[in-house]
């Protein structure tokens, strides 16, 4: 007897569940940018962390690999109303960096840093506990230049706008900063589940 009636997936109720408001299911991976990926030669690549002005560790690509990997598998939320389910990563996440780096997190907020002058704050707690990761490979595969690559940030339970791509840092800040689309009416938080896309939602 088959038991598929039982165990098989019925995408639509399953969608429904895992969908926030608002958004719609893709297979696509869509890539949204400002501009052009930019050149990252490898050799030249830096991750920096800072607290304001201030560097407190930095790592050249090569020393980067080094660090302790982690595994993630979910679903990701952009605020253009596409989510992507069982997305497949790779990286460092922020408790392995800070710890890397010997760095007791100064500040409870962070400015993510990209090589193409892109930023986007994100609160500490939505990045430490295992929350967020650099990450370096997108589906068993290296990150590709319009995903990201080399590195980007990777906050899936934020709307993806969080996600910084070609990440150069982050950067502890005293107060919660905006970022490009925050000074540009977009949410502080983000958070995909309350809906929080435009300044003015709750
Ligand atoms: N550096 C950088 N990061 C970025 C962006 C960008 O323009 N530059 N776009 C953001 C936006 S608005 C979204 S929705 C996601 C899109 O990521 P994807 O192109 O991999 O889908 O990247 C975010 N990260
Ligand atoms: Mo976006």
């Amino acid at each position: 007897m088959s038991t598929r009636g039982f165990t098989g997936r019925r995408p639509g109720a399953d969608a429904a569940r895992r969908l926030p408001p608002g958004q719609y299911e893709t297979r696509d991976f869509p890539v949204l940018s400002l501009g052009p990926a930019p050149v990252i030669d490898l050799a030249q690549w830096r991750f920096t962390l800072r607290h304001g002005a201030r560097p407190l560790a930095s790592w050249t690509w090569e020393q980067f690999q080094a660090l302790p990997r982690t595994r993630w598998q979910g679903d990701i939320h952009c605020v253009t109303t596409w989510s992507k389910f069982d997305t497949e990563w790779e990286g460092v996440t922020l408790d392995d960096l800070l710890q890397a780096a010997g760095v007791a997190a100064p500040t409870p907020y962070l400015l993510a840093q990209s090589y193409d002058d892109y930023d986007t704050n994100v609160p500490l707690a939505e990045l430490a506990g295992g929350r967020a990761m650099i990450a370096t490979h997108f589906g068993g595969q290296p990150l590709t230049a319009e995903h990201g690559g080399p590195a980007r940030l990777l906050v899936p339970h934020l709307y993806f706008w969080k996600s910084a791509k070609w990440l150069k840092g982050l950067k502890f800040t005293a107060r919660d900063e905006a970022g490009f689309w925050e000074l540009r009416g977009y949410h502080m938080h983000g958070d995909p589940w309350r809906e929080q896309r435009f300044s003015s939602d709750d």
